[in-house]
C-alpha cells in the first residue's frame, strides 16, 4: 500500500474493531489507489480518501416482530448511508443470520464504487437484518418486513435512499416493505424501493439483471482476449437470484453449465443444469438442491462440500462473500479455469483472487462484474420518474450498453494507471477518481 495511504488504514482499523469484511473491502480499493495518490496529491490533502472511509450516516435499530406461535422475537437491523456523492443512497437490504455491522459497511463502501462505475446517478448504501427468512411463514416475513420499515421509512425516499434486494430480500419482502412505506407516509412514491414487482411499478429484466449482467461482462473479458464463452464448461455457485439467471446468459451464449450449490452443498449435471426444474425448486418452492438430484437422474449431489472442488473453464462465484479461497482458486487454475467473474460481492479471497490474477486467468471483480443489477435499479427508478414502463427487449438493450460502459471503464483506467488487463485496478481506479471529483466540487461536507 502507499505510504501516504498507510496511516488512513491504520485509523480504518482502529475506528471500526472487529469489522473484518470491512477492512478487506477498504485495504482492497486503498492497495489500488497508489498511483493515482502519486498524480494526484490533493486526494489526501483534501483528506477525499479519509472521508470515504467513513460512512455519511449509519442506523442500528430493533426490529420486534410475533411469530406465529405468537412468541416476541427481537432482530436487529442496519442501514449505512456510505456516500452520496453522485445521487441518493442506493443499494439492498440483506436478511440473514450472519448479517452484523462489518458486512452491511463492507456492502454499503463496495455500493460507492459499483455504482459510480454504471455512470448512472447514485451514491452507495447498504442494509439489512440478521434476520433468517429460512423457514418462516409469509405471514411471519410480512409481520417482520412492516416492522422493519416502521422504523426505516423515515429515514428513506426517492431523492434520499433508495433500497433493494440482496440475500434473502427478493420481490416478496420488496412489496410488503413498499406496502408499509406507503401506508405510514401515505404518498405512492414509486422509487423509493426497486426490485419491486411488475404489477406496481417494478422494471422488466431486474430480475435477470445481476445475473445477465455478469455474463455480459464475462463475455466482454473474454472478447477482448480474442475468446468467449460459447462451449465453455461453466461452474455458477449459490442457487439464488444472480446464479439462476447467470447460469441462464450462459447458457443462451452456447455455455454448458454443468453445478451450482447453495448452503447445503452443490450439485453437478454434466448434461448441463436443467433451469426450468432448478427454478421451480428454489424460485417457486424456496427448496434445497438435494430436490433437484432426486428429480433428475443425471445430476449428483455432494452435500457440504464447494463447488470449486469441480473443474470448470468459467467460475461464476454467484453465493456469499469469501466463498472461495487461495486452495480453490489453486485447484480452479490447475484444471484450466480461463475467466472468473464475481457475481456475489466480495467472494474471492483477497489470496484466491490474486492467484487468479498472478497466473493470467481473467479476473472480473464484483463491483464491476455485478454491476448490472443495481444499475437496472437505476432503470427502474428512471421508469418510476417518468412514470413509464419499459419493453424487456429495450431494458435488456440498455443493461448491456450499461455492462459494455462497466468494462471499457475498467479497461481504460488499468491501461492509463499501467496495469493493462488488471480489471481489480481499472474497477478502483475509475469509479474512484469519479467519487472523489464529485466530492471535492462539493466542498468540505
Ligand atoms: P439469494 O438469497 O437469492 O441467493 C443466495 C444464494 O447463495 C443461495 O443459494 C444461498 O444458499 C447461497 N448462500 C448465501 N449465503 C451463504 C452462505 N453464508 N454460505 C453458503 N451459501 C450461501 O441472494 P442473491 O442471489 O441475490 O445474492 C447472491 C450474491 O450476489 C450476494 O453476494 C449479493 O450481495 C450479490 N449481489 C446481489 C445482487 C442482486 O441484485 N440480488 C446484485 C449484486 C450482487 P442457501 O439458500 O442455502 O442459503
Ligand atoms: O449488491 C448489489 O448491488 C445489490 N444487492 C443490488 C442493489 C440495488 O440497489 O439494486
Amino acid at each position: 500500500m502507499h505510504e501516504r495511504l498507510e496511516s488512513h488504514f491504520e485509523t480504518v482499523l482502529a475506528r471500526n474493531a472487529g469489522e473484518r469484511e470491512f477492512h478487506q473491502a477498504v485495504r482492497e480499493v486503498l492497495e489500488s489507489l497508489g498511483p493515482v495518490v502519486d498524480k494526484h496529491p490533493e486526494y489526501v490533502d483534501q483528506a477525499v480518501i479519509e472521508r470515504l472511509c467513513e460512512p455519511e450516516r449509519q442506523l442500528i435499530f430493533r426490529v420486534p416482530w410475533t411469530d406465529d406461535q405468537g412468541r416476541v422475537q427481537v432482530n436487529r437491523a442496519f442501514r449505512v448511508e456510505f456516500n452520496s456523492a453522485l445521487g441518493p443512497y442506493k443499494g439492498g437490504l440483506r436478511f440473514h443470520p450472519s448479517v452484523y455491522l462489518g458486512i452491511v459497511k463492507f456492502l454499503g463502501f463496495e455500493q460507492i464504487f459499483k455504482n459510480a462505475l454504471t455512470g448512472l446517478p447514485i451514491g452507495g448504501g447498504k442494509g439489512g437484518s440478521d434476520f433468517d427468512p429460512k423457514g418462516r411463514s409469509d405471514a411471519e416475513v410480512m409481520r417482520f418486513c412492516q416492522s422493519l420499515m416502521t422504523e426505516l421509512y423515515r429515514h428513506l425516499g426517492e431523492y434520499t435512499d433508495v433500497p433493494a434486494g440482496d440475500i434473502g430480500v427478493g420481490e416478496r419482502e420488496i412489496g410488503y416493505l413498499f406496502g408499509q412505506y406507503k401506508r405510514i407516509t401515505n404518498r405512492y412514491e414509486s422509487g423509493v424501493l426497486t426490485g419491486k414487482g411488475l404489477a406496481y411499478g417494478g422494471s422488466r429484466m431486474r430480475k435477470e439483471a445481476t445475473g445477465y449482467g455478469t455474463v455480459i461482462f464475462t463475455e466482454e473479458m473474454l472478447a477482448a482476449t480474442g475468446r468467449s464463452i460459447s462451449g465453455r464448461r461453466v461452474a455458477v455457485s449459490g442457487s439464488g437470484n444472480v446464479a439462476i439467471y447467470a447460469a441462464e446468459k450462459a447458457i443462451q451464449l452456447g455455455a454448458h453449465v454443468v453445478a451450482c450449490s447453495d448452503s447445503g452443498g452443490y450439485v453437478v449435471d454434466e448434461a448441463g443444469l436443467d433451469l426450468d426444474l432448478l427454478r421451480e425448486i428454489k424460485e417457486v418452492r424456496r427448496g434445497r438442491l438435494t430436490e433437484y438430484a432426486e428429480a433428475r437422474g443425471s445430476a449428483r449431489h455432494v452435500a457440504g462440500a464447494s463447488v470449486w472442488s469441480e473443474s470448470c473453464e468459467v467460475a461464476l462465484p454467484c453465493a456469499t462473500q469469501n466463498e472461495l479461497d487461495a486452495e480453490q482458486a489453486a485447484g480452479l487454475v490447475g484444471n484450466g479455469v480461463i475467466a472468473v467473474a464475481e457475481g456475489a460481492n466480495m467472494p474471492c479471497t483477497p489470496e484466491a483472487a490474486r492467484i487468479f490474477q498472478d497466473k493470467g486467468v481473467l479476473f472480473g471483480p464484483g463491483k464491476a462484474a455485478n454491476a448490472g443489477g443495481v444499475a437496472t435499479s437505476a432503470l427502474e427508478m428512471q421508469q418510476n420518474a417518468s412514470r413509464d414502463s419499459w419493453s424487456a427487449a429495450y431494458t435488456e438493450e440498455r443493461l448491456t450498453r450499461i455492462m459494455k460502459g462497466v468494462h471499457e471503464r475498467c479497461a481504460v483506467a488499468a491501461d492509463e494507471y499501467g496495469q493493462p488487463g488488471n480489471y481489480v485496478a481499472g474497477a478502483n481506479i475509475s469509479s474512484f477518481l469519479q467519487v472523489a471529483d464529485a466530492m471535492l466540487s462539493h466542498g468540505v461536507i
